[in-house]
This record gives C-alpha cells, sequence and structure tokens, in this order.
C-alpha cells in the first residue's frame, strides 16, 4: 500500500483516542459497555473528520483556482458501503486496522456492521457512483448532487418463495457516521402557484413566479475519497423538510387544518427512492423529487460560481451540469427561470448560457422508460416551468419547420409537446434540443440512438449525439472485493494498477504460464468458498465448489431474460432424468435481483426460480449435479462476494435491449467467462479479449428487429424443439409447486401467447448449444484458467477511469486538479 497524504498524517494514538471520544460523546457508551455496532460507528465518525477536513481543504482550493467543474446531477447514487472502500483510498486500511487491534476489535467484523447506503436502483445509480469515484482518482474537479432519500431502495426477503418487501431505513437510529450536514448550505425551493406578469423599473413586460408553497432542502455531503491523492469531492444529498409548520397566510386566514396539508406533503418529497428500474409511472411525487432535486443542486451551483467572484456570464465557462438521464431534465428550464426571472437576462443571452452548460447521457431505448410528464401536471406544480418549455418548444419548431418545410409528421416525432387527448412534455426531447451533447453508454447503443431513436435530430444537430463507453471503478470492483487476485496482479505488474488499469495488461505473458494459472484457480477457489460459505450461513445449502458457478445478478426485467436462464435449467433438470445418456459438469445457478414491487411477470419469475431451486437441490435423481441459488436481497455488499466467485458470467439480454450492462464488465475482470449475447458493452468486451475467450450466441439486433417485422411466431420454435417444448410444458404441470398445478404457467402463456416480446424462444436454442461448449471447455481446467486470466488482463477499457477521461476530453473539457 502506496502512502498518500492522507496517511502521511496518521498518528494511531490520537486515532485511537478519536475513536474512544466519539464512543463517549457521540454515542455515549464505554468500552467496556460498547457493541461491535457502537464501535464500527465510533470509528466511522473518526475517519469522517479526517476525509471532512479534506472535503472543506479540496472545496476551497478548487474555489480559488477558478477550476472548471462537473456537476453530476442524478436522482441515484448507488455508492454501496464507504468504509472499507475509503480506507483503501485513504491508504489508511493496515494503520485502522492495527489502531482498531489495540482497541480489542477486528475490522473485518467492524466493517460488516455497515449498512449499503441503497440510494440507487441499478446500473444507473451505480454508474454514478462508479463516475464519482473516477473523478475522484483522477482529480477533475466534481460535484455529485442526488438526494437524501430516507429510506433507499426496499429490502428483499422471499416468503414461500415469493418477493416481499420492506423498508430500507438505511442510516440506522443513529444516523450514517460518513455523512454530515451543512446547514449554512439550505435551499429554499418552490412549488405551486402562478405566473404574473409585471412591467419592471425600465419599463420592460417582464413575468414572474409567485409560488404557492415553499419548502427547504437541507444539504448532507458524503466525502467521495480521491484513490491515493489528498482529494475529496462532496456527494450532496439533499432532504426536504417543512419550511414552516404552517401556510402562513392561510393560518391567519382560519384555515388551521388547510394549512398544514402542503407541509404535511413537503416531508413526503424525500422520502423514499421510486423502485422502479426503466419502467415509468408517472406519479406526481416523482416529478416533485426531481424538481427539488434540481432547484436545490442548480441554486447550489450558482451559489459556488457567483460567491467565487464569477459573473453569471462565466458559468458555462467554468461549470457544465451532466444529467443522468432525463431524470434532472427539469434542471434546464430551471437554470432558464433564473437567468431570465432572476438575473434579468433576454431569452437570447439565457439560452447561450442554458445550452452550453447541460449535457445529457441516455440510458435506455425502451419506451416505456422514456419519460413524459403530463402538461397539466407541470403547469400546476411549476407553472413558469411550463411556460418555459413551451418557448423552447416553440424556437425549436421554427427551426424544424426551416429544415423540413412543410413536413408535419417530423414535427409531431421531434416535438417536444407530444399532442393527444392529454399533452406530455418528452423529457428526452427536451434534453436534446437543450444541451450541447448527448451520449449513449456503449458504442452499439450510441449508433442506435441515433439511427432507430433520435435520427432527424442527429442531421439537425450534427455531432451532438456521441457515445462514451461506460465503466467501473478497479477499486471497489477488483481491489475492495478481490484481495487475493489484488496481491497476484500487484506481484506481476506492479502496485499502481488501480490507477492504471492498463498495466494489468502485462498479465498476458503468464496467461500460458501453468504455475500462475494454478495460483490464479486458487484464488477462484478460494473465491467460490467465500461465497458456499455465505450461501451455508445465510441459506442453509450446502455447495460443491468444483461445481461451474454460474451467475446472473441484475434486475429483474423480461428484456434481461431471467427465464431464458431459467428455460435452460428446466432443460438440464429434464435431460438429467430423462436421459440417461447426457452427462454434465456440476453447475451451481446463482440468481440474485429485485423486481419492481408493481412488475407481476417480474415477482413470477422470482418466484418460479425459487420454486424450481427448491426441488432441484433436494432431487437425489440429480446426484448434486444442478443446483440453484437465488439470493435474496441482492445489494452492493454482496455482489462484492458475487463477482469475484463466479465462472460464468449471464449476460444474456436481447440484442438491441441492454444499453450498456456494467455487471458483464465486474465480472470478465474478476475472470469470469461471459455467456453473452451481441448486446450492449458485450460487443465491445469481445472486441478485447477476442472472439475465443468469451462465448456468444443468439440473435444480432438487425436480425431481432427482422424477425419482428416479419411476424414473429414463438409456436414455431415451440413445435420445432422437444427440449424447449419440455421446458415449458413443465410450467403448466406442479412439478415445483407441490398440488398446485399451473402457478407457473404465466411464464409459458406470455412466452407463447404473449408473444414472447424479447424472443426467449427464438434464442433458447443456441443458448443451449452455448452453454454444451461452456460445460466441455470447463473441463479443460488449463484452457478454461488461460481465459479467465485473458478476461482479467483484457478489461482495462472498462475501467471507469477511461469513461470519465472520455468525458472530460470529449465533451466537459475538464482538466485535472491537484491538491
Ligand atoms: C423513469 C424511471 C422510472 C427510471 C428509473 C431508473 C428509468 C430508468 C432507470 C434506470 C435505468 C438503468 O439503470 N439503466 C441502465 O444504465 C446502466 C448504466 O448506463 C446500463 O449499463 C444499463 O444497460 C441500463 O439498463
Amino acid at each position: 500500500m502506496s502512502m498518500n497524504g492522507q496517511t502521511k498524517q496518521f498518528d494511531k494514538a490520537a486515532f485511537k483516542a478519536a475513536v474512544e471520544k466519539h464512543l463517549s460523546t457521540t454515542y455515549a457508551n464505554t468500552a467496556e459497555t460498547a457493541t461491535t455496532r457502537s464501535w464500527y460507528l465510533a470509528m466511522g465518525r473518526a475517519l469522517a473528520e479526517i476525509s471532512t477536513g479534506n472535503l472543506l481543504a479540496t472545496e476551497q482550493k478548487l474555489a480559488a483556482e477558478k477550476a472548471r467543474s462537473v456537476n453530476y446531477l442524478s436522482l441515484e447514487f448507488l455508492i454501496g458501503r464507504l468504509t472499507g472502500n475509503n480506507l483503501i483510498s485513504m491508504g489508511l486500511y493496515e494503520n485502522v486496522a492495527a489502531a482498531m487491534e489495540e482497541l480489542g476489535q477486528n475490522l473485518t467484523d467492524l466493517l460488516e456492521e455497515e449498512r449499503d447506503p441503497a440510494l440507487g436502483n441499478g446500473g444507473l445509480g451505480r454508474l454514478a457512483a462508479c463516475f464519482m469515484d473516477s473523478l475522484a482518482a483522477q482529480e477533475y474537479p466534481a460535484v455529485g448532487y442526488g438526494l437524501h432519500y430516507e429510506y433507499g431502495l426496499f429490502r428483499q426477503s422471499f416468503v414461500d418463495g415469493r418477493q416481499v418487501e420492506a423498508p430500507d431505513a438505511w442510516r440506522g437510529l443513529e444516523g450514517y457516521p460518513w455523512e454530515v450536514m451543512r446547514p449554512e448550505l439550505a435551499q429554499t425551493v418552490s412549488l405551486y402557484g402562478h405566473v404574473e406578469a409585471y412591467t419592471d423599473e425600465h419599463g420592460n413586460a417582464c413575468r414572474r413566479w409567485v409560488p404557492g408553497m415553499t419548502v427547504e432542502g437541507v444539504a448532507w455531503d458524503l466525502p467521495i475519497v480521491g484513490y491515493d491523492n489528498q482529494s475529496v469531492y462532496p456527494l450532496r444529498l439533499w432532504e426536504c423538510r417543512s419550511s414552516a409548520p404552517f401556510n402562513l397566510a392561510r393560518f391567519n386566514d382560519g384555515d388551521y387544518v388547510g394549512a398544514q396539508y402542503p407541509a404535511l406533503e413537503a416531508g413526503n418529497v424525500t422520502k423514499v427512492l421510486y423502485p422502479n428500474d426503466n419502467h415509468d409511472q408517472g406519479k406526481a411525487l416523482r416529478l416533485m423529487q426531481q424538481y427539488f432535486h434540481c432547484a436545490c443542486s442548480v441554486a447550489d451551483i450558482l451559489r459556488r460560481h457567483i460567491g467565487a467572484g464569477n459573473t453569471i456570464e462565466e458559468l458555462s465557462k467554468l461549470e457544465t451540469i451532466q444529467l443522468n438521464d432525463t431524470h434532472p431534465t427539469i434542471a434546464i428550464p430551471e437554470l432558464m427561470r433564473i437567468l431570465i426571472d432572476e438575473f434579468k437576462l433576454g431569452w437570447d443571452a439565457a439560452w447561450a448560457i442554458s445550452s452550453k452548460t447541460f449535457a445529457y447521457t441516455n440510458h435506455t431505448l425502451l419506451p416505456e422508460a422514456l419519460e413524459t410528464w403530463s402538461e397539466a401536471l407541470i403547469a400546476q406544480m411549476l407553472p413558469r416551468h411550463m411556460e418555459i418549455i413551451f418557448e423552447i418548444n416553440h424556437r425549436f419548431m421554427t427551426l424544424v419547420e426551416k429544415t423540413w418545410p412543410g413536413n408535419n409528421e417530423v414535427k409531431r416525432k421531434l416535438s417536444i409537446i407530444q399532442e393527444g387527448p392529454q399533452r406530455m412534455v418528452r423529457m428526452a426531447n427536451l434534453c436534446v434540443v437543450s444541451t450541447y451533447a448527448v451520449n449513449g453508454v456503449a458504442a452499439l447503443h450510441s449508433e442506435l440512438v441515433k439511427r432507430d431513436l433520435f435520427p432527424e435530430f442527429n442531421e439537425l444537430f450534427p455531432g451532438r449525439l456521441t457515445n462514451v463507453t461506460n465503466g467501473v471503478t478497479p477499486r471497489r470492483w477488483i481491489k475492495y472485493c478481490n484481495p487475493g487476485l489484488s496481491a497476484l496482479i500487484s506481484e506481476k505488474v506492479g502496485e499502481d494498477w488501480p490507477l492504471k488499469l492498463e498495466k494489468v495488461a502485462d498479465l498476458t505473458k503468464f496467461a500460458d504460464d501453468e504455475a500462475f494459472q494454478k495460483r490464479y484457480m486458487a484464488v477462484k477457489q478460494e473465491n467460490k468458498q467465500r461465497l458456499a460459505d455465505w450461501v451455508k450461513e445465510n441459506m442453509d445449502i450446502d455447495l460443491d465448489t468444483n461445481a461451474i458457478f454460474d451467475i446472473q445478478i441484475k434486475r429483474l426485467h423480461e428484456y434481461k431474460r431471467q427465464h431464458l436462464n431459467l428455460l435452460h435449467i428446466l432443460s438440464l433438470y429434464h435431460r438429467l432424468i430423462n436421459d440417461p445418456t447426457f452427462d454434465m459438469h456440476p453447475r451451481v445457478f446463482f440468481f440474485g435481483a429485485k423486481a419492481a414491487p408493481g412488475y407481476a411477470l417480474a415477482k413470477d419469475i422470482i418466484f418460479a426460480i425459487n420454486q424450481v431451486a427448491a426441488k432441484v437441490n433436494n432431487d437425489p435423481r440429480l446426484k448434486g449435479k444442478l443446483k440453484v441459488v437465488f439470493i435474496p436481497d441482492y445489494r452492493v455488499s454482496l455482489a462484492e462476494i458475487l463477482f469475484p466467485a463466479a465462472d460464468v458470467s449471464e449476460q444474456i439480454s436481447t440484442a438491441g435491449k441492454e444499453a450498456s450492462g456494467t455487471g458483464n464488465m465486474k465480472f470478465a475482470m474478476n475472470g469470469a467467462l461471459t455467456i453473452g449475447t451481441m448486446d450492449g458493452a458485450n460487443v465491445e468486451m469481445r472486441e478485447e479479449v477476442g472472439d475465443d475467450n468469451i462465448f456468444i450466441f443468439g440473435l444480432l439486433v438487425d436480425e431481432v428487429q427482422k424477425l419482428k417485422q416479419e411476424g414473429y411466431d414463438p409456436y414455431r420454435y415451440y413445435h420445432a424443439d422437444s427440449l424447449l417444448r419440455a421446458a415449458l410444458d413443465v410450467l403448466e404441470t406442479d412439478e415445483f409447486t407441490p398440488g398446485y398445478p399451473g402457478q407457473l404457467a404465466a411464464i409459458r402463456h406470455n412466452l407463447l401467447d404473449g408473444g414472447d416480446p424479447y424472443l426467449v424462444l427464438a434464442d433458447f436454442a443456441d443458448y443451449v448449444k452455448t452453454h454444451e461448449k461452456i460445460d466441455a471447455e470447463y473441463r479443460d481446467q488449463k484452457t478454461w484458467a488461460r481465459k479467465a486470466i485473458l478476461n482479467t488482463a483484457l478489461m482495462s477499457k472498462f475501467s471507469s477511469d477511461r469513461s470519465i477521461r472520455d468525458y472530460a476530453n470529449n465533451i466537459w473539457k475538464l482538466e485535472p486538479v491537484s491538491r
């Protein structure tokens, strides 16, 4: 472990004293009575003191230097536990372990006390967390802006095989030790009311928002600690509180109950993270969350900017605002409103600033995930913003008319306002029109954004639509979660690979070295044992670590096709029981996935997998060859055990549907071989590792589109393939739900009579065949080891450090500033 600036000052005696001080004064405890939890909290506070000092110093340095910064706006930051990761970034892991040992505490046990801050749903939120880590590691000036949800993503348990949701009070009673409230940064946010016209002192006709109520935004900072440097950036999370107990005007009018009503609602704004992933529900409270987030964040950006002595005209020179999908789009009309109504700029001057400040990342092509808000709802909650959106659209429609004169169809298609029985605002269109850069998240996805989603926009604004392929942080996803592999890498390529993942390519030299292969596979074996131990302890299932560990972990969604994986398992079950000539290497299929609480079919798929697991894991006829484990409450801290333990990574979405995927990268870095479709970043992973080191199957994007156009008939595949038929038909029986036939029939019904929207049946045969190839290749452990090593070695493109450099160089135009 190299020593950085944050380490140099480490004074063990002082640190121990700080921990003991927090134990007594913050948590009212003594060394004699304290629980492990109290020790963890006290240690966390003592560490947070160090990072808060560095955070303030970084803030001051950047303000003084007038450094250009990125503001990453996201409704989700799935950061995972901070303590272990921050210890590594601060270079303090060993020091603190020793200090705590002297206090009679074991660091590993202390770290297990931390609850995951689950302030995100899945890929998009986790990407934001990796990006913050890479910004800090490379010292690109940045602030992350999010929401301080009281409840994170629900906790999942299974009752009789079915998902049950429980609230996630992630901060616990005592509060989260790493967060620090910044009371002086509080903001007041307006809502409802009306717009009025007035004439200013120069005789100009102006408009202004007369709000119906206000709420307070309280800032909480979490430290994003730069790896091996002294920079710490804030992840600033806004909590909504009532402005005042009552609306005073109405209170004085005698409407006591009515006066309290809006105040009661205000407390709900940041109560809970919406648990939908890739499915928009259009709920009013969610719009309020989004606006609250944007209003606080934009106001804070302007406070910093103006407070550092800069003029408003310099905003786009010094600040850029990245919108993580359309969720924070309302920041655009919010900035326009402030520039026009408060800074008194004309439209063109305001637009010149705003449209050079914002950039937008698209994470999905799925129509059901593209946000629209009804005009009526926006007009009621944010009347001035609705006027501004109309003005943006009006001016944009003039440009469309100039480009395609008289073409009403193209106007209908591109308009920010979607006409219909109720007019809707298309947030993605608003983003493309109002930003200087729009990016997709993998090469294939970005091509499809240009070709299928926004072809006319691409013509209208050449160069605006670009690609930045996603990445993941090698600090958390190799160094922290896979210490065995990390030690091996460091031994061969040196210590600095967590910041320079290109270095790991040197491992290719050892791919054929038998001694190295053995050590590499021994690490894999240890990691499989760690997972097997977890499963034994928490689920009481016995696993054989010589089996192939085959893992699919991601949100439950039809397009991700966990049910294709299930059908394959059912086909193996069928063959093991009915075909005496069939043999397979023992395999354990792991799943981890939360379903959105309102997504019935996703929940049915969870139930089906659990029922199949219950049967298969206890069926002596299978001789232990087939096990199925559905890990409950999949979350970042479990991902840290699962990725390092995988032999096979399941990345099996319908081609064209998974924008990128990021779990695919984490698996491959940790030496799992991918079975995957030509979708998202799988395509680029194949380019990096070569076709021999990845198992690609299934229809290509264009083949999917063609098949759909020609009229896809799932029954054709059903009738042609007896194995597929067996796998589907068993779902109608009570084989896995004894005494209750038909409980799993909804899945079969969706695939056959429901038209199989994600072409599960069309890809089934190739998927089965490819798994047979995996089975055969795994039996040759040397070849397998070679392939696994090459996967680790050839993943450097997928470090989020590279993604952030792409953003910094090609979009944000940012320079690092070292402290
Ligand atoms: C509109 C709202 C309900 C909504 C909320 C969350 C819509 C979408 C989402 C989340 C989307 C998401 O996680 N997308 C994933 O982003 C990853 C990071 O770019 C990609 O790797 C992954 O393919 C994509 O599905």
